[in-house]
């Protein structure tokens, strides 16, 4: 099975045969580095091997298309809480250039005790089971063979049920997971000694499974009062979780640090998140860097996230890192949207291009206030390090040293405290029987002097033995995959469309509105607006005030159960536009002119003089001569102007449109043309905003160009038709 571009992923194939599924590999797979990559007329610096389908960034039509993929690698977190989209999802950030796919798992599954089977639904993730892991990894492998780069899948390991899940992204090909003993402590109050215990064997899994790890540290900045007075203990955090990896036998180059720059502006973001950062590289220059952009204050103006985000990735490009992972710009407001994914990675994606190639031009200075400052947060990193080794890291987290929003070693008691004999799963550690086998011989089975006897007589375990794997498909009977695409299935066969960012046809739709009122009002009028339209349970999404009293910008979001008939469309013919070196090409060597002018009493002119001119786009642009007649010009001079000048071409623009008035003077240019016996020898075109090409052809011309069009549409066209000639 294979994908085709022009064909929509096939579901009910990917649920086939899901307990026969062997993930193709295991471990991370990072992009591979090009030197000076050459496309079209540029060479890059960071780029990375290009992809094989893609959709490259807007302004990239002005350069053959070309599609450059830096060789940072790109996360998108996808939280949809229905897997059947999510699969959806994964496709269209591919095409827009992630190679690592976080799933969310559902909003705190490190509460769930166990491991779950089936494929239940959840609110802003999905819970993760085995048949969801292996339907989502079975569709990435077909999504990376169709963009032709490795994809990185990736969740969490977290909660009492660690291990275990562990265990199963080793068996299931997962390639990056989220493993941080101090999540589970400070922010799940599992008791700690469990979760040193839990992430012992869990890293131990991830280290079979070559699991890349990412810890938790950026918590205690999305979580702190202040969140840039964390910023040494964040390196702390970092440490803690790095050295425990490592000795737990995960590589180096699978250890990666959460990176957060802490702040946003209107805080002065530079002096504070570059030496920060600058600190972090050179305290782990041996371990890879997850950088995130900050969303602590980010709510709902999503162009404010998309700026702290940029500048994010500016200090990402700065200190080098790995992995850029990428938010949902509405994630403070929306369960992520899917096309604002895609913005999330486009943002990542234009700035790395743009900043390509930077470090070989700045250099960070050596001294002044940036090296103060990165030497201010080591110090204070090491001392708070010192104060752990002293009194022990339980001890540490009892007295509520961490997430303190006070700079270390100021403090202001505001602490996460946690009481090591209690928490969640207190007292379920015990000492390992003598016959005790481990499920996993990965794990600390060793214990046993004949373990290796008994396991080759068991037949061994999973990770060698894959038909030891239960698998179980639904265990809801309601509550499946199946039934949930029911909707999916039925508006495909039935050929109708309607809106969705959340859930397949969830039929919710974003409006935009400015009132000339003030905030309050403002909002009302935007929900009774929203009503008005027929839009369900309508929500102010985000306002912003323009002015106190002159006005305030409205986003509204809303539901409609309206379906689109897709067999009723009539889908208005496409011209296909060429380059512009096509046309250059064409006109260099045949030449072309054209007469133009506005016809009858109108002295509307701005429409046509854009076609026109060089400065907006317009023909002359091409090397097109043109011969301009000025506006209200009779329609014969138009026709003899062009046989003296030798035009291949007349253009002929009305704005007015009233009793038809522009096709009729259409239709007089044909006949003049044909009365004078030079029909033959111009292709005769019309314009205007209310020109409709079907009607321009009805009254005799040979095309009309209506509202927005270019000079390089009337060109091109131009050019198509004497070239068939
Ligand atoms: C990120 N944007 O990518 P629960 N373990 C650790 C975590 O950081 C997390 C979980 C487990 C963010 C999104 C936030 N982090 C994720 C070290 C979550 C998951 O299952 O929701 O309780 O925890 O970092």
């Amino acid at each position: 099975m294979s994908l085709e571009p022009k064909i929509k992923i096939d579901l009910k194939e990917i649920f086939k045969d899901l307990d026969k599924y062997t993930p193709r590999r295991k471990g991370w797979t990072w992009r591979k580095h090009v030197d000076n990559l050459k496309m079209h007329k540029f060479t890059f610096k960071d780029m990375s091997e290009p992809l094989k389908n893609s959709i490259p960034l807007p302004a990239a039509k002005y350069f053959e298309n070309i599609d450059p993929q830096p060789d940072c690698v790109i996360t998108t977190e996808i939280a949809s809480g229905r897997f059947e989209d999510d699969i959806r999802r994964m496709r269209m950030a591919a095409w827009h250039g992630a190679d690592h796919i976080m799933v969310i798992r559902t909003m705190g599954q490190s509460h769930m005790d166990g491991l779950l089977e089936g494929t239940p639904e959840g609110i802003g993730g999905v819970p993760i089971t085995r048949k969801q892991l292996r339907a989502t990894r079975k569709a990435l492998d077909l999504i990376e063979d169709e963009v032709g780069r490795p994809i990185n899948f990736h969740s969490y390991v977290s909660g009492v049920a660690g291990p275990e899940v562990a265990v199963l992204f080793a068996e299931e090909g997962v390639n990056g997971a989220h493993q941080d003993p101090q999540y589970n402590i400070l922010y799940r109050n599992i008791n700690m000694k469990r979760s040193i215990v839990d992430a012992a064997v869990a890293k131990r899994i991830m280290a079979y499974g070559e699991i890349f790890q990412i810890d938790g540290a950026h918590n205690a900045n999305a979580t702190a009062r202040e969140a840039w007075a964390v910023m040494p203990e964040l390196m702390v955090q970092h440490a803690i979780n790095c050295s425990f990896s490592e000795k737990c036998g995960i590589k180096k180059e699978n250890i990666g640090l959460s990176t957060v720059p802490p702040t946003a502006p209107p805080i002065p973001k530079m002096y504070y998140d570059l030496p920060y950062a600058v600190a972090l590289r050179e305290f782990f220059s041996d371990y890879k860097f997850r950088a995130q952009q900050n969303t602590r204050y980010m709510e709902a103006d999503t162009d404010e996230a998309t700026i702290t985000h940029v500048i994010d990735t500016l200090i990402s490009k700065m200190t080098s890192a790995d992995i850029q992972s990428t938010i949902t710009p509405d994630e403070g407001r929306n369960v992520p949207w899917h096309y604002n994914n895609i913005k999330g990675l486009n943002t990542a994606k234009q700035t790395f291009v743009a900043l390509d190639g930077l470090m070989e031009m700045i250099e960070l200075k050596k001294d002044g206030p940036l090296r103060e400052k990165i030497r201010e947060l080591k110090e204070r990193a090491v001392l708070f390090m010192e104060e752990i080794a002293q009194i022990g890291y339980f001890e540490a987290v009892k007295k509520g040293m961490f997430v303190d929003s006070a700079e270390y070693p100021e403090r202001h008691n505001d602490g996460i405290a946690r009481d090591p004999e209690g928490g969640v799963g207190v007292n379920t550690i015990c000492e390992r029987d003598i016959d005790y086998i481990a499920p996993v011989s990965e794990q600390f089975g060793y214990n046993n002097p004949e373990w290796k006897t008994i396991y080759e007589k068991i037949g061994r375990d999973t990770f060698h033995n894959r038909s030891k794997i239960q698998f179980i498909d639904e265990l809801d009977q309601v509550d499946t995959s199946e039934n949930r695409m029911q909707k999916l299935l039925e508006d495909r066969k039935n050929n109708v469309s309607s809106p969705e960012v959340e859930w397949h046809g969830d039929g919710t739709v974003l409006v935009t509105l400015f009132f000339p009122e003030e905030q309050a009002v403002a909002e009302a009028c935007a929900i009774q607006m929203a009503l008005s339209m027929n839009l369900k349970d309508p929500e102010v999404v985000n306002s912003a005030v323009i002015h106190p009293c002159e006005g305030t910008y409205v986003e509204i979001k809303g539901k409609t159960d309206i379906k689109i008939d897709k067999s009723k469309l009539v889908l208005p013919e496409k011209d296909k536009t060429l380059s512009e070196d096509e046309i250059r090409a064409y006109v260099k060597e045949n030449g072309l002119k054209v007469v133009a002018a506005t016809v009858g009493e109108d002295e509307h002119s701005v429409g046509l003089r854009e076609i026109l001119d060089i400065k907006h786009g317009g023909i002359e642009k091409f090397g097109v001569k043109y011969l301009y007649l000025g506006t209200s010009c009779p329609i014969e001079k138009l026709v003899d102007s062009a046989i003296e000048f030798g035009a291949q071409a007349i253009l002929m623009s009305t704005i007015i449109s009233h009793n038809d008035i522009h096709y009729r003077m259409q239709k007089r240019l044909h006949e003049i043309c044909v009365e004078k016996g030079v029909r033959d020898k111009f292709l005769l075109i019309g314009g205007g905003t209310q020109v409709k090409n079907d009607l321009s052809k009805e009254s005799g011309i040979d095309r009309g160009f209506g509202r927005g069009s270019k000079g390089i549409n009337v060109a091109s066209w131009i050019v198509q038709t004497l070239r068939s000639k």
